[in-house]
């Protein structure tokens, strides 16, 4: 406000007002005046990356200018906000999300045609945003979409990491980790030197008595690093609402510590300190469900989660409302625990800064924040240790056992009888060094909990978390089955088929109404729709196939089938079971005459994913894929009847050329472990069949487009357990195909066998935690059916359309739609011009 323009000069402001450009002429205008001026090139110095930049320029300036209407609005409006606090946004690349969101694609590429560029070698040219690790960070990023595109006002808050995931080289058949600097050039961003926050670490707490006669706690010494606000504008689909997300960078305060220093002839030093200010927004830790407890990571937690909250309540502070509307205003949804420390940054303005008492404090906390669970393995759930907080947060550290002291409290008054309860529930696990059990901090601190698809969200509630549904009630643990952005997920990876779903629909509504997907099930016997439907899976099969020659060198026959696992590396998601498939079809054919061989059917095995770096059996498992491919696809006996190849550095814009081309695609976690799962939706949308366990979103897949039409296989979650305990106390045998597949990678037939061993034994020694032997046979005999039912076309071109007819319910806006009404209670904030 104190910055705003005095009345008699606004007339002069409105008629020189900013309005980005309307039409094609205005389009190219604005490109090349981007070349000339910011670029500082011209026509005789025009390459593809200027000619990305500049027109990526262009759709920045204008979706700034809908951005700043839309901030003005919400604004005006002075409702509820939503902020989205995450870790991690997958983005993958924002200009053909913009041009597609803004509804300006066609007028781009006659634009760049003219200029004399192709639109597809400029959005080429982008580098992914890859700010996150999986389905956690590419779930935040496919909020963002439908939270923009529902009209919500929604903020994202995140990190502006340096280096987001690693790119992945395969050298030799084993993965190699190469740091992923992406801000050379990013247009996508505005900085704002003018938004920053000072972010206090280590000190002590000082005590002391106010005015009033109470005590107070101050939070003293330390030292203090800037977060500076970089602003990234997120486009809806058909409307003008233009969302923030804002990510913050690490910077030295140049307070007067670094002056002193720098006055005393210190200067190495206050460099050095200016370096490791800047380490805390460098890099992004590349774990997906694993914590790893580093105080590195404990630090980036704190910095973007207090920068976070100055600018939220800064903002709120501004309306001039009593505290006590606070939740009235604001909601903020826990991505994970990751932003935990939120609950207690939060309780601590309150009581420490603005002097509320703890329980008025404590109802504002509590009635602000929802948490959402992402994963109920162990060894992803975060806990840091005491000593650490101790050191790095003194005063929180206090706040936190507070906390728990009142909880515990309230829990001994409802269970006086129950002893060994409190030391379950409690906040601070009694170990050597104790620990702060982050999922339970953010349980007692929120209002809501909830799983992300109908079996995790059961499971939290009789498994991990089963202690705190008796304390608080079912009411407060709720579950929200993810979804995913039918924008960038069909309408902008397979664009083919968006088009032929609209021809038969009548509109592009589906993409804002998935349901009227249901449309398409009408017309599942019109021959040339189901022509038309093939033809389009075939380019796409053939795009992938160019893809695979250009980035592994190996030839791939498109008829073949497409059997695609891509995702992250790990143990629960079974690559080692489909790679032992793989090996045991291999035999299967060497054994066979080639007459009976020639009768079987051909198949690419497509694998892709990245290992953490720390994970050794994650990488045997990518060296195991990449030498049974070395082997398998020069074998003359084998020819196209099987191909075997890992796609290097799996990433959002890869997954857009890989998806569109399944036939079938494999989500096959030991039951129970994976929470929902997001690519199995993807894949679904995209017209490939599924094989699958029952679990996660797979169960509520199957709910949705009958089970006719997906191959599920193996065991289920609730034999689990049991399994597990006769492994370790019982018999163990392991199946008999799966003994035939061990014994020829004994033999050296893929290399050293040294090298496989920790995969076998595994499996053979160490109790098959994740039941791969258990499973064998059965995701055998269901690979078997799958190759038979892909023989008969026709019934498979049915299945395909049927299942694509009935995935409406996994539109992310669906999901945010039930986070919406049932946790944050936000309303839409619909602009003129909203389709
Ligand atoms: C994950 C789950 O593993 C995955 O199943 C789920 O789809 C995703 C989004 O909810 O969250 N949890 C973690 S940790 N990483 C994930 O990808």
């Amino acid at each position: 406000v104190e910055a705003s323009i005095p009345e008699p000069q606004r007339d002069a402001w409105l008629k020189h007002s900013a309005h980005g450009f309307t039409n094609k002429d205005g389009f190219e205008n604005e490109v090349v005046r981007h070349v000339e001026t910011t670029l500082a090139r011209s026509m005789f110095n025009c390459d593809e990356s200027a000619a990305y930049a500049a027109c990526s320029l262009a759709f920045r300036d204008r979706l700034i200018l809908e951005w700043n209407r839309t901030q003005q609005r919400h604004t005006f409006a002075d409702g509820k906000r939503l902020y989205y606090l995450s870790l991690e946004f997958l983005m993958g690349r924002a200009l053909d999300n913009a041009m597609l969101n803004i509804g300006q694609k066609d007028l781009a590429k006659s634009g760049l045609a003219e200029l004399g560029f192709r639109i597809e070698d400029v959005i080429e040219q982008e580098h992914d945003a890859a700010l996150g690790n999986g389905g956690l960070g590419r779930l935040a990023a496919c909020f963002l979409d439908s939270l923009a595109s529902l009209n919500y006002p929604a903020w994202g808050y995140g990190l502006r990491y340096r280096y987001g995931i690693f790119k992945q080289e395969i050298i030799d058949g084993y993965q190699v980790e190469v740091p992923d600097y992406w801000l050379d050039f990013n247009p996508w961003e505005f900085p704002r030197h003018d938004v920053t926050v000072d972010i206090q670490f280590y000190g002590n707490v000082r005590k002391s008595t106010n005015e009033a006669g109470k005590t107070v706690s101050n939070w003293e010494g330390g030292e203090v690093v800037k977060a500076v606000a970089y602003d990234v504008p997120i486009p809806g689909y058909a409307t003008p609402s233009t969302n923030n997300l804002r990510l913050w960078s690490s910077k030295a305060a140049s307070g007067e510590f670094d002056f002193q220093k720098f006055n005393s002839g210190d200067y190495e030093s206050s460099v050095a300190d200016q370096q490791r200010a800047e380490t805390i927004s460098a890099v992004l830790y590349p774990n997906d469900n694993l914590d790893r407890g580093k105080e590195l990571r404990l630090k980036q937690q704190y910095f973007w989660v207090a920068a976070s909250l100055y600018d939220i309540v800064r903002r709120f502070k501004k309306s001039k409302r009593p505290w006590k509307e606070f939740p009235d205003q604001v909601a903020i949804q826990l991505n994970d625990t990751h932003p935990t420390l939120a609950v207690v940054e939060l309780q601590r303005i309150l009581i420490d800064l603005e002097g509320l008492e703890w329980d008025e404090a404590w109802n504002i906390v509590v009635n602000t924040f929802g948490y959402t669970n992402h994963t109920v393995l162990p060894e992803a759930l975060e806990k840091w240790s005491v000593p650490l907080i101790q050191h790095l947060l003194p005063r929180h550290l206090q706040i936190i056992y507070d906390i728990n002291l009142f909880f515990l409290q309230s829990v001994e008054r409802k269970f006086p009888d129950s002893r060994d309860l409190l030391g379950r529930v409690s906040i601070i696990e009694e170990s050597q060094p104790k620990m702060v059990r982050m999922a339970f901090l953010a349980i007692v601190g929120s209002h809501k909990v909830n799983g992300v698809a109908e079996l995790h969200s059961d499971l939290i509630k009789t498994t991990i978390f089963k202690d705190f549904v008796e304390i608080f009630g079912p009411d407060k643990f709720t579950n929200v089955t993810n979804g995913i952005t039918p924008r960038r997920w069909l309408h902008q990876a397979n664009p083919r088929l968006s088009e032929l779903i609209s021809s038969k629909t009548g509109s592009k509504n589906f993409l804002t109404d998935l349901n009227e997907l249901n449309k398409i099930e009408l017309h599942v016997n019109d021959k040339a729709f189901r022509k038309e439907w093939a033809d389009i899976k075939h380019a796409n099969k053939v795009r992938l196939a160019k893809h695979i020659k250009a980035s592994a060198g190996i030839d791939v026959d498109p008829t073949a089938l497409f059997d695609v696992q891509v995702k992250r590396i790990h143990e629960y998601k079974r690559q080692q079971l489909n790679i032992f498939g793989v090996i045991h079809r291999y035999l299967r054919l060497k054994a066979m005459s080639p007459q009976e061989r020639a009768k079987q059917q051909k198949r690419v095995a497509i694998f892709g994913g990245k290992a953490a770096p720390g994970y050794w059996m994650a990488k045997q498992i990518i060296h195991l894929i990449n030498n049974v491919g070395s082997v398998v696809n020069k074998d003359k006996d084998i020819g196209d009847l099987l191909k075997v190849v890992f796609l290097e550095d799996y990433n959002v814009s890869k997954a857009e050329i890989i998806i569109p081309a399944s036939d079938l695609s494999e989500h096959i976690s030991t039951a129970g472990t994976e929470a929902s799962g997001t690519s199995n939706m993807k894949f679904v949308l995209n017209g490939g069949l599924i094989i699958g366990t029952c679990d996660g979103a797979n169960i509520e897949i199957t709910r949705e487009i009958g089970e006719n039409n997906i191959f599920l296989f193996g065991t289920l979650s609730e034999e689990v357990e049991d399994l597990r305990h006769a492994h370790t106390y019982g018999r163990h045998t392991i199946d008999p195909e799966l003994q035939k597949v061990f014994a020829e990678i004994e033999k050296g037939t893929f290399g050293n066998m040294q090298d496989f061993a920790a995969l076998i034994s595994a499996v053979r020694d160490h109790g098959d935690f994740y039941l791969v032997s258990d499973d064998f046979k059965s995701y055998l005999d269901t690979q078997d059916l799958v190759d038979e039912a892909y023989r008969n076309q026709e019934e498979w071109i049915t299945k395909c359309i049927t299942s694509v007819s009935r995935m409406g319910f996994f539109s992310s806006d669906r999901c945010i739609n039930e986070y919406a009404d049932g946790i944050w209670n936000i309303e839409p904030l619909i602009p003129k011009g909203a389709a």
